[in-house]
Formats: C-alpha cells, structure tokens, sequence
C-alpha cells in the first residue's frame, strides 16, 4: 500500500524502525558461557566507563586510586549519589540508565537504588539475556573477541560451541598498536616470529590469524586505531596489515573493520574512562580501500570532523560500508546530524549504527534511543521525496529499514542474516 500523507508517513515509519528487528554488529557483550566477562545488572550499568568519567569530574580531591580501590558497589553508589541524586541525570549517559530502568519496568521515580538491586539479584541470567534481546528488539549481537585477554583465550579453549543469538569478531589491537611487545606473546604461544619482520613474522602471524579464525568463526577481523592512523606506512602496522591481516582477511572472505580516531590513555589514571579523540585522515582510507579492491573494510571514526570526508569515502569505493556514531559520537544531537548527512550521500547503504554495549541491559537504551533519531531523520527524507509525488510503499519502507538495520551488513558480508532463516 502506498503512503498518501505525512501523518500516515510519520505513523508508518516510526513503527516500522520501532519493530524492525537488528542485528548489532558491534558490543562488547558475551555469551553467558564467558562467565563474568558477560556484564549486566545495575551495578555494571552505574559503573560504565562513561559513567565513572562524569562522576570524577565532580569530586576533585578523590584520589583515583581511591575510587579504583572502591568494591564495584561502592563505585556504584558513589555514581549514583553524584550523578542521580546530588545533579539531574540528563547527560546521555545517565539518561540511558534511566531509560533501562523504565523498559525493565522499575520505578524510576522512586529514585530507589536498592529496589534496583533487588530486581537483579532474583533474576536468573538466561531468562535476562532473552528477555534483553526481546524488548531491544535485536535478533543477535557481535561480540568483541581478543585473544590477547588472557581470560577470553582460556574461555575460547574451553567452549564448546557458541550461543546463535551471538556472533564473533576477532579483535587485534596489540598485534597493530603494539607489535614491539605482541611478537613475544606469539611466540609463546608457538608462532614462529620475531620481532623483526621478516617473511617468517609475517607467516607467523597469518598462522595465529588463520588459528583464531578457525576457533571463533568470526564475521570480521577489527581494529582501533588512533587518529595519527596512516596507511600504507612503513611501521610495524602499516607492514602487519598489508602482509599479514590484508591478504588473510581475502582469503578467508571476511571485512578487515577499523575503528580510527581514539587517542588512547590521555589520562591513564582513568582507566577505560581515560581514551579521547583526535581528527584522523580518510586518505588512509581511500588508500587501503583503492589498493586492494577485494578485500571489503568496515569503518567507523571518532571525530565528529572525519564523518563527511569518509561518507564521501564510501562513495567512491564500494568495499568501504561505514558504521555506527561510534562512543563520543553515540549523543542525540551527534547521531541525527551525521545520520541525517549519511542518508542524503549514501541512501541505504550504510549501517547507521551499533550499540557498543559493555552491559546487556544497555541494549535496551541505546537502541531505544537510536532508533528514534533515525525514524526521526527517515521520516524527514522520505518525507521529501513525497512532495515530488514519490509516495513510498509501505513494504519499501520495510525493505529499507531491513537494509538499514542488519540486511546491508549481511549482504557485505555475502552472508545470509541467520535471522532470517530463523523466520522464514
Ligand atoms: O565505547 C567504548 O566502550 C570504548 O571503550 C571502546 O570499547 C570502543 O568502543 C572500542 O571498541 O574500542
Ligand atoms: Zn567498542
């Protein structure tokens, strides 16, 4: 049925984004065999990293390394003293435990931490992680997977085989960033390098690459990376990832994902909370997309300055699918700007967003609060069109929020979305 008014137009598509289900390519959620690495509960959610750097802010003379000594709960109840009680919670950050909170039926105005607490402590873990996914209305999720945490390898040698409402992504920052340090940690494990990189490095690595490929499966191989990201470059990186990751990710038929922009650690006492932001130059971009034709990148960038350079990045180069408003960028006013700028350069071709969960019960406010920007901004550019005499099908209205919420992803991939198996 085509639409025929703007109030018909509104209606239909903020339903349709509302119930349209997705898939959230990236998060650094676990499956509940990893054990405690799987966070949730409200005490993880009071304590988010961004949370901690918005807390510390206002109370100068707390050494860090008296709120680091703090037990989880302690850092808890000073989060939610600070930010919920003594000051309104409207940062997006607060916000989103709020939003949690409504969704999971708590009563937000009572303003009562241990009714919160209590909620979680007779929840069993199975039913949450459903009952999650259910009201985020996301079908399955990416998980982040490092070999070099030493806790995750052990989990991964012990698994058996992974829960199918999550996927994997082999993550290798310190093979990238730290290579001066990472060569031993291979040879430990028996890899056959050194720290110079010769051709044996380089077989090496693609061995421990192809290893962990094997063991995790994963959708893609990703990366950080920092704003001074150049490429190709004569350094450890810019050599690993044309000898090594490059011809590995063709091989195996999986996107090499960069995430470029984060400046690590500018105040390390911080912790997590301590990463910042610095512009970062697409020509590295263009550059790796143009120099290798097949293989396929996955990008997303911190700085709010890169995000048209790069949407026009991918208009050139059709191995290039830009994701997500990524951390710093994950607020309101930022999402619907740059989404809004994405859709008029790149249409549907473009994955507006991920969720970067560290906590289950984040999904139910992240999403929340994304998919009602980019209802938001559709209904503004579909609106457009309507006044051409372009009047939108419903079920192309569905088609492209499909796209835009998981089929895009999957069919960069050249993969069927298991989702869709599951319905059909
Ligand atoms: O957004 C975050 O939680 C950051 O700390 C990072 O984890 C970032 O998303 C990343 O994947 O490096
Ligand atoms: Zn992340």
């Amino acid at each position: 049925m085509a639409i025929r008014t703007k109030e018909q137009l509104r209606d239909f598509v903020h339903e349709t984004v509302r119930t349209t289900p997705i898939t959230d390519i990236h998060t650094h959620l676990f499956t509940e065999a990893f054990g405690d690495l799987l966070l949730w509960g409200i005490d993880e959610l009071l304590t988010y990293h961004y949370l901690v750097a918005e807390t510390l802010r206002f109370h100068p003379q707390l050494p860090y390394e008296s709120f680091w000594a703090m037990s989880k709960r302690e850092q808890a109840d000073l989060v939610w003293q600070t930010l919920f009680i003594d000051h309104t919670p409207y940062s997006e950050a607060c916000r989103g435990v709020l939003t949690v909170l409504c969704k999971l039926g708590l009563d937000v105005e009572s303003r009562d931490l241990a009714s919160y607490r209590a909620y979680f402590e007779v929840t069993p873990l199975n039913e949450h992680i459903t009952n999650i996914f259910r009201l985020a209305g996301v079908t399955s999720a990416c998980m982040t997977n490092d070999p070099f945490v030493d806790k995750e390898r052990e989990a991964w040698v012990a698994l058996a085989e992974v829960d199918p409402r999550f996927h994997t992504a082999l993550r290798i920052d310190p093979l990238l960033n730290q290579w001066e340090t990472t060569w031993s940690k291979l040879a430990d494990w028996g890899y056959e390098v050194e720290e110079a990189l010769t051709e044996r490095s380089y077989a090496g690595i693609r061995r421990f690459l192809n290893d962990w490929i094997d063991r995790m499966n994963p959708l893609y191989m990703a990366v950080s990376l920092p704003p001074s990201f150049a490429f190709p470059e004569d350094s450890a990186r810019g050599r690993i990832i044309a000898n090594a990751i490059v011809p590995v990710a063709r091989e195996r038929d999986i996107p090499f994902a960069m995430m470029i922009g984060v400046k690590k650690r500018v105040n390390p006492a911080l912790g997590d909370a301590g990463d910042s932001v610095g512009k970062a130059d697409v020509t590295a971009v263009e550059a790796i997309c143009a120099l290798y034709p097949e293989n396929k990148f996955l990008v997303t960038m911190l700085s709010r300055d890169n995000q048209h350079e790069l949407a026009v990045a991918a208009r050139k180069f059709r191995n290039l699918l830009v994701f997500g408003c990524w951390w710093f960028l994950n607020n309101p006013s930022l999402i619907e700007e740059i989404t809004r700028m994405r859709f008029e350069l790149l249409g549907t071709s473009v994955i507006p967003q991920h969720s970067d969960c560290r906590v289950l019960d984040q999904m139910l406010y992240k999403w929340d609060h994304s998919r009602s920007i980019i209802a938001k901004v559709l209904t503004d550019k579909y609106g457009d069109i309507m006044d051409t005499g372009w009047m939108p099908a419903e079920t192309e209205i569905k088609r492209d929020v499909a796209d835009l919420f998981g089929e895009t992803f999957w069919r960069f991939l050249g993969k069927p979305n298991p989702a869709r198996a599951v319905e059909a």
